[in-house]
This record gives structure tokens, C-alpha cells and sequence, in this order.
């Protein structure tokens, strides 16, 4: 055998080589041996972060999840057995292996009597959970311990699941488990304002996620992470569009991109619905009127509707907002809203659909008060919709401002179904980089009291139905809306804490009787830390943070005083424009006198919208809370309030309050630094700080502006504002993000 033969050369290459090995093994050992750096923590596993417990509290889960049970017959079954795979593999280090029958001590058996027969074997009542509900139990299967998450559907076994994954994510004892939910509502929906050019009218994170050009053959991964977020929650329905719609949405070929969406939300229990334009039958489908009553019209809906469940089998129906700041609707034929949502209702009955009609109505041509005049427009419809049609009425008479008293519809219409429709997106609270957390805003909704069926009658009452359930209003729809704050944005909602947003109203439309705290805590536990040191603080600043919001931008029941058409920053100033009530001016009615709006019965009388009780409280500035005192009243700015302050005086104190609570914000999260990874405490504190100058500028800009009228110097020892009131309305914003 013929050796080739080494020179000098071959030697010393053949030395650096091996020194070469040895330094990359050295490497390879030391990178193994190093502390890794943690998962990059972008936001966008969002509360389903599934991060190992520690070994030190993880036994007693490992032992109470040795198995998994749990069927995939059907998409929706594979569904929530890969997210129990993923969660518990996540939290546990390992997920448990997988078994058809319990057959070990510790067994996590999950299903319906029909797709498990140990469940069936069990006989757990499950009747009252309806389509959705769950029972999560601790049971004993020949002698061994086991645990059971059973419904009476798929989509139920899919929420029971999420909530089991919860249990460990927050860290809850897992020994004696007896849980019984089942949801209060039976829509829970987001609205997306998403346009199909991927603009998201009131967005602030980034465009759309509804990638319009490349659906319906592109996927994008997220659009399955968007479903399991929304099914952890408890979500069932998503509006894909704008309520201001374009017609084309419902061509063939839009259909057949939404179609591909609820493809993928399916076997996670999510069904889609659209917005629609009123006047589609004209702007494309070649109708020369929209006219609710033309049977050419009625029989183009219908043929829509056709189309459209031939696609989407599920389909959930229309959103219509309608006659509203410029969108067509049946008035523009001398009809009402009832003869048009009837219309449509009738449209989509055939296949189980139905049709939400919005109550955000008014009108410039109307000189009354606009708080005033969605009520005077719908009361009189009462009873006149058909059985499938919904309306959905925001939370306050106005449009989402940071406080609002509740609207009067609630309570006001027995025989329709009143929808909630809260705002996740932050339009009037600061947009993304404010922080605050909206669950105290809705609840404080949820739990106000109209006094219609006499005390207790909340507006959570209104909306899940008992208030008038089997009395008045017979169709038992019940739901709850959310203007989603959704987009592309890696973190989902343009900042770490909007995510809380979209997780509360989650968890309030699964049950508005829910406390927005237990849902702070629940959240930061899952998408921050359980250390107690982290959620103690935590809880603590997102609970006064939408306060913070009100002091410093519309204290005392003032509203609407945002900058016009962007809503960016303060506006009180803004007046003039097309139309009065689009103005600042308008809502605050500031002069030498006082400030205010007088919605008494001896002004606008929007009181007597109320149920007698109510009124009789906002009719008064002594009874009505001070929150909402110039919501209802014009008063004196020598007018003196609870604190015994004039209202002037007190005024600048809220202002001023309002700044104080973001520095009190930032000086908490800043003493979280090192308890909270790098990434998303470092982008947090950017925020707090973009936050406390803006909150800062709306303090400023109000008093100075308010000061020409009040002609009062600012109470001992509040610093004046930092410039003149004309530096404040010289600035403009021509490019701010969401603008419709
Ligand atoms: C979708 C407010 C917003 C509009 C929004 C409207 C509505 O006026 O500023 O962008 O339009 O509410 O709820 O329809």
C-alpha cells in the first residue's frame, strides 16, 4: 500500500487544524456550559408564553400531569391537544406522553362523552355548560388520581383546556380541582377596523394583520396564533373590516380571501362575520337604489347571502354602521334603521345568520345634543327588529372617551338585544404608548346602574340577558364587541400592556361580572412573572394607570378635547370645521362664566334619557359624582367641589395629579429593572417616558387654555405651563398614525 508522504508543510497545517478543532470544541463546550441568554422577549407570544416553572415548584404539576389523554379526531380536538402539548411541554420541561385511555397515576384526560368514553364512563353533569362551557375535576379512574377537563363540544374542551393551562401559568393549586364555567354571553367579538389597503382606521400597531393581497393561498402563521389567543379568552367572532366599509369586501374574490380566514379560525371555535356597505347593491351590484323595501334590493342581499354561506358555511353574519358621520343607510331612502337591519336579517336568516346594527348614530342636521340622539333615534324602534338582529351600542353616549357615564340605550330597549361595543384601542387613551389599562373602564361600565327593572339592574345585566331574559326580549342573543387593537406589529398591540386590553375584554365578555384586578394579576402572572415582587407593583400601576389618563386629559366629566381628526394630544381649542359637533368647543362650552355642558332638565335634558333615579342624581351637581360633574353640568369655575376646592383649583390639581401618576409609573418600573427581562422592560420605559411628556403637554395645554376663560391664577405652588397657549395650537400632526 502505497503511503503518501508527508512534508514539514503537511505537519504544521495538520497542528493548526487540530489546534484549530480544539479551540472550536472549547467553544462549542463553553457555549453549552454558559448561561443562555433567555428567548428574545419580543411580546408576541403574548400571555401564552408557557416559560418552564421552576424545578422547585414544578413537581406537584408533573405529578398531577403524567399523561395525556386527550382525542384529535377532529380539527379542533388536534387543535387543543397541540396547545396542551405545547403549554404543559413549556411549562413542565417535557409535555406528558400521550395515552388513549388513562392508564397511570395523574392523568389529564380531556373531551366530550362522545369523543372520550372514560369521560362518558364518569357521567359529570355537563348540561348547563351549554356549547361552550367546561368542567375541569378531580377524579379517581380505577383507583388512580386523574384530572378531567370535559364539555359537551369540542370548542367547550378547547376553553376548558386554555383554562387548565392557566391554572399552572398562574401557578394554582392543582389537588382538588372543581371548576364549572361556562360564558355569560354567547358572542364575544372583536371588531378589526381594518381596511383592505391594510390601514387600520384607530390602529396603532402597525397595519393590518389581514394580509388582503396575498390571502387567500398565503396563511401567514400568525393568523393561527391570532385564533388561539382569541380562543384562550374565550372569543367566538371576529369582524374582519371596517364598519366604514368598503363594497368590496363582499365580491367573490373578498369572499374568498375571508373565506380562507375562517378556515383557519374554525377548529378553534371562532366564526367570521363581515361589515357591510349599505350600499353594495349599488356600488357593486349594479342597483341603481339600496332602498331597504325595493324587492331588486332584497332579493340582491339575499343572493349575497347565498354566496357568501357558500363559502363560509359558519358564516356569522353583518355588522352595519349606517347613517352614521357619512356611511349610506335606509334613511337615505326615507326608511328606518329597523326597515334596513330587517332587511339584511332577512337576508342571512335562512342560514342561521345575523345582523348587528350599530347605534352610533347622529346627525349635524340634528341641533339637539348629540349625547342624546342615538337614544331618540332607537327607543321608538323597540320591538321592531327582527328576531336575529342585534344592536350594538357603545359604552357611553359619546364615543369612547376616557370617561363616559354608561349610554341610556342600556336598559332602555326590553326587546331588543343590546351588544356592548367597548373600545380595546386606545383612540382617545393616548394611543400605544400610553399605558393604561382599560379592564377599571369597563368595569366601571358593566357595573353602573340603570335603575330599568328598579336597584341591581346593571349594565352587565343588560348584556348578558338577565335582565330581561324569558320577559321581554325573546331571542336570547347576548354578546359583547371590541374595537380590536390588533395589527402587524411584532408585540400584536403597538405595546406590551395594550395586550392587556385585548386579554380583559376577553375574559369581561366571558363574564362581565368578572373584577378587572383578579384579571390584572391574572395576565401579569402570565406575561410578566408570578414573583410577588413583580405582581404586586404590576397590578398596582395598571389599576390606577386609566385614571391617570382622566386627570391628565379630561378631568371632572370633561370630554371630546383631542386634537381634530387624528385625536393625537390635546385640543381644547379646536372649533369651526364641518360640523359643530366634531369640535372641542362644542363639549366643554367654556366662558368667563364657567365650564360645561348642561345636560340637565334645564338644559339639554339628556338626563331624562336615564331611568328616574339616575336622572334625578345627574340632574343635580351635588348628588352627581364628581367624575362626570361637567359631563352634566355647567358650572361657575368658583363653584366649590367635594374637596372644598374651587372648581377651577381643582381642576389643575387633577391635571397635575394625572402627571404625577406617570412619574409615580415610571419610578415603579423602573424599580422593576432586573426582575423583568431586558427587551420588554427597556420598551416599557421608553413608553413611560414618551407618556409622562405627553401627559405633561396635556396638562399644560388645558390650563393654559382654560385660563383664558377662568382668568384665575393656578392654586399655591402648581408650577405654570412650560410655554404660551399659542405654542400648543401651533402644533400639528398631519402624519399621526390610525387616522380614518
Ligand atoms: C370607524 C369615531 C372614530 C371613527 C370611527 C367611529 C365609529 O368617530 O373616530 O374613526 O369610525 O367612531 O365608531 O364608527
Amino acid at each position: 500500500m502505497v503511503r503518501a508522504s508527508r512534508t514539514p508543510g503537511d505537519s504544521v497545517h495538520a497542528a493548526r487544524q487540530q489546534t484549530g478543532f480544539l479551540a472550536l470544541a472549547l467553544l462549542l463546550l463553553a457555549a453549552l456550559l454558559l448561561p443562555r441568554p433567555a428567548l428574545a422577549e419580543d411580546g408576541y407570544d403574548l400571555w401564552l408564553r408557557y416559560r418552564p416553572i421552576p424545578e422547585s415548584e414544578a413537581a406537584p404539576y408533573r405529578a398531577r400531569i403524567a399523561q395525556l389523554v386527550a382525542p384529535a379526531t377532529t380539527p379542533s380536538q388536534q387543535a387543543t391537544r397541540d396547545e396542551l402539548v405545547r403549554g404543559l411541554g413549556g411549562l413542565l420541561g417535557t409535555p406528558p406522553p400521550l395515552a388513549d385511555a388513562a392508564g397511570v397515576e395523574g392523568a389529564l384526560i380531556v373531551g366530550t362523552p362522545a369523543s372520550s368514553k372514560q369521560i362518558a364512563r364518569l357521567g359529570l353533569a355537563t348540561k348547563d355548560l351549554g356549547r361552550e362551557g367546561y368542567r375541569i375535576r378531580s377524579v379517581e379512574i380505577d383507583g388512580r388520581d386523574a384530572t378531567v377537563i370535559a364539555a359537551n363540544t369540542d370548542a367547550g374542551a378547547m376553553h376548558g383546556a386554555f383554562h387548565f393551562l392557566r391554572l399552572l401559568q398562574t401557578r394554582q393549586p392543582m389537588a382538588s380541582l372543581d371548576i364549572r364555567e361556562a360564558p355569560r354571553t354567547q358572542l364575544r367579538m372583536l371588531n378589526h377596523w381594518d381596511n383592505l389597503t391594510r390601514h387600520v382606521e384607530r390602529g396603532y400597531a402597525g397595519e393590518s394583520i389581514w394580509d388582503w393581497h396575498k390571502l387567500p393561498d398565503y396563511l401567514s402563521p400568525r393568523y393561527t396564533d391570532y385564533a388561539r389567543a382569541n380562543a384562550s379568552i374565550g372569543i367566538n367572532a371576529t369582524v374582519l373590516n371596517n364598519v366604514n366599509a368598503s363594497a368590496q369586501q363582499l365580491t367573490p374574490m373578498y369572499i374568498e380571501k375571508a373565506a380562507a380566514l375562517a378556515n383557519v379560525f374554525r377548529p378553534y371555535g371562532i366564526r367570521v362575520f363581515l361589515s357591510a356597505r349599505f350600499s353594495a347593491p349599488v356600488e357593486i351590484g349594479g342597483l341603481k337604489t339600496a332602498d331597504p323595501l325595493d324587492p331588486q334590493v332584497r332579493a340582491w342581499w339575499k343572493a349575497k347571502a347565498d354566496d357568501i354561506y357558500k363559502a363560509i358555511p359558519d358564516f356569522g353574519g353583518f355588522l352595519v354602521k349606517a347613517n352614521s358621520e357619512g356611511q349610506p343607510g335606509p334613511q337615505d331612502y326615507g326608511r328606518t334603521h329597523a326597515d334596513g337591519a330587517n332587511m339584511m336579517a332577512d337576508a342571512v336568516k335562512p342560514h342561521g345568520g345575523i345582523v348587528i346594527w350599530r347605534a352610533f348614530v347622529y346627525s349635524h342636521e340634528t341641533p339637539d345634543d348629540r349625547a342624546k340622539q342615538a337614544y331618540n333615534e332607537f327607543v321608538p324602534l323597540d320591538g321592531k327588529f327582527r328576531g336575529n338582529v342585534m344592536v350594538q351600542v357603545k359604552n357611553g353616549a359619546i364615543d369612547f372617551q376616557p370617561r363616559e357615564p354608561f349610554h341610556p340605550l342600556f336598559g332602555a330597549m326590553p326587546k331588543t338585544p343590546l351588544m356592548m361595543e367597548f373600545q380595546i384601542t386606545k383612540e382617545y387613551l393616548g394611543f400605544a404608548t400610553h399605558l393604561a389599562y382599560l379592564g377599571p373602564m369597563f368595569e366601571e361600565t358593566l357595573r353602573a346602574d340603570t335603575y330599568a327593572r328598579g336597584k341591581g339592574s346593571t349594565v352587565a345585566k343588560v348584556i348578558d340577558g338577565e335582565l330581561h331574559r324569558g320577559t321581554l326580549f325573546k331571542s336570547g342573543l347576548t354578546g359583547m364587541a371590541g374595537v380590536a387593537n390588533i395589527g402587524s406589529d411584532r408585540n400584536w398591540s403597538g405595546s406590551h400592556f395594550d395586550q392587556a386590553n385585548w386579554y380583559v375584554f376577553g375574559r369581561l365578555a366571558w363574564n362581565p361580572e368578572l373584577s378587572s384586578r383578579d384579571i390584572a394579576e391574572e395576565w401579569t402572572r402570565m406575561t410578566f412573572s408570578n414573583d410577588a415582587a413583580v405582581v404586586q407593583p404590576i397590578v398596582a400601576m395598571m389599576m390606577g394607570s386609566r385614571e391617570a389618563v382622566v386627570d391628565y386629559m379630561t378631568p371632572l366629566g370633561l370630554h371630546h378635547l383631542m386634537g381634530r381628526s387624528h385625536h393625537y394630544g390635546p385640543g381644547p381649542w379646536v372649533e369651526g370645521g364641518p360640523r359643530a359637533d366634531w369640535t372641542s368647543v362644542y363639549y366643554h362650552r367654556a366662558t368667563k362664566d364657567g365650564i360645561g355642558f348642561d345636560r340637565t332638565t334645564r338644559g339639554s335634558d339628556a338626563v331624562s334619557q336615564y331611568a328616574k333615579p339616575v336622572a334625578a342624581q345627574f340632574d343635580d351637581p351635588a348628588k352627581t359624582p364628581e367624575e362626570f360633574l361637567l359631563w352634566f353640568h355647567h358650572l361657575p369655575w368658583d363653584y366649590t367641589t367635594k374637596s372644598g376646592r374651587t372648581l377651577w383649583d381643582e381642576l389643575v390639581v387633577h391635571y397635575s395629579r394625572g402627571v404625577d401618576a406617570v412619574a409615580d409609573m415610571r419610578r415603579t418600573w423602573d424599580g422593576l429593572s432586573g426582575k423583568i427581562d431586558p427587551e420588554r422592560h427597556a420598551q416599557v420605559a421608553t413608553f413611560l417616558s414618551i407618556q409622562q411628556k405627553e401627559a405633561q403637554w396635556w396638562r399644560d395645554a388645558s390650563i393654559a387654555y382654560f385660563q383664558t376663560f377662568s382668568q384665575r391664577p393656578l392654586p399655591e405652588g402648581y408650577a405654570p405651563p412650560a410655554h404660551p397657549l399659542d405654542y400648543y395650537e401651533s402644533l400639528e400632526f398631519p402624519f399621526a398614525p390610525g387616522n380614518g
